[in-house]
């Protein structure tokens, strides 16, 4: 981890987290940014939108976070929060099957009507239960690292497995986002980002109040996670 370097060019970022309820969207974004873990995480309404840097060598990226609400009755929201985006997450449980099948829907979907460009990673997120055996020593895990990584190399997609818990993995996503986004994009993110610097204003503005922001208090902050 390296310091702020204020000599550095610094560019916005633009990412969506999608992905089925429960998966621990909202989780791993709390561990970026805030280093933090919750049991017993409540459902996202509408989405959230948080900040967090990460510096690489050349430059520093901010990411300007939209976490979507998993919840069938929010999914006709995520157009607006994929609109524009320069990369998305997509994660999935990796104890749950049918979100790996949630997960390849919202690829397809980012493929087809996102911004020609995005870059998507595929996050296969609670690890640290893929550890774990049940009482006749059957492992909780569901969907093989194997599996989905030739999903995503067929697709075109980072691949990532992470867990929010205990922190594996989840620096690792972003910064493989941040070292993805190709220059010309950042060059050209006045259009791309435009608007997304407001923070709760701003999103109410646009939004009519269905951003549920950093409720939990993890808003913007200065720092950096990588
Ligand atoms: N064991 C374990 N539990 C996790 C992990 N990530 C999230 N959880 C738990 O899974 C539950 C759901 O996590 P959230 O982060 O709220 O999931 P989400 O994808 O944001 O859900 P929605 O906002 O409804 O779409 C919470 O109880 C978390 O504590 C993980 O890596 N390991
Ligand atoms: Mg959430």
């Amino acid at each position: 981890m390296s310091g702020p370097d204020n000599s550095k060019p610094s560019s916005s970022v633009k990412l969506v987290l999608l992905g089925e309820a429960a998966v621990g969207k909202s989780s791993l974004v709390l561990r970026f940014v805030n280093n933090d873990f919750q049991e017993n995480k409540e459902p996202t309404i509408g989405a959230a939108f948080l900040t967090q840097k990460c510096n690489l060598p050349s430059r520093t990226i901010k990411f300007e976070i939209w976490d979507t609400a998993g919840q069938e009755r929010f999914a006709s929201l995520a157009p607006m929060y994929y609109r524009n985006a320069q990369s998305a997450l997509v994660v999935y449980d990796l104890t749950k099957p049918t979100s790996l099948t949630k997960a390849k829907h919202w690829v397809a979907e980012l493929q087809r009507q996102a911004s020609p460009g995005i870059v998507i990673a595929l996050v296969g997120n609670k690890l640290d239960l893929g550890a774990i055996t049940d009482d006749n020593g059957n492992s909780l895990r569901a969907i093989s690292t194997e599996d989905a990584k030739s999903y995503a190399e067929d697709e075109g997609l980072l691949f990532f497995e992470t867990s929010a818990k205990t922190g594996e993995g989840v620096k690792d996503v972003f910064e493989a986002i941040a070292g993805e986004i190709p220059e010309s994009a950042l060059k050209s993110r006045g259009a791309a980002g435009a608007g997304m610097g407001g923070g709760r204003r701003e999103a109410e503005g646009v939004l009519g109040g269905a951003v549920d922001l950093a409720r939990e208090g993890f808003g913007a902050k200065e720092g950096c996670a990588c």
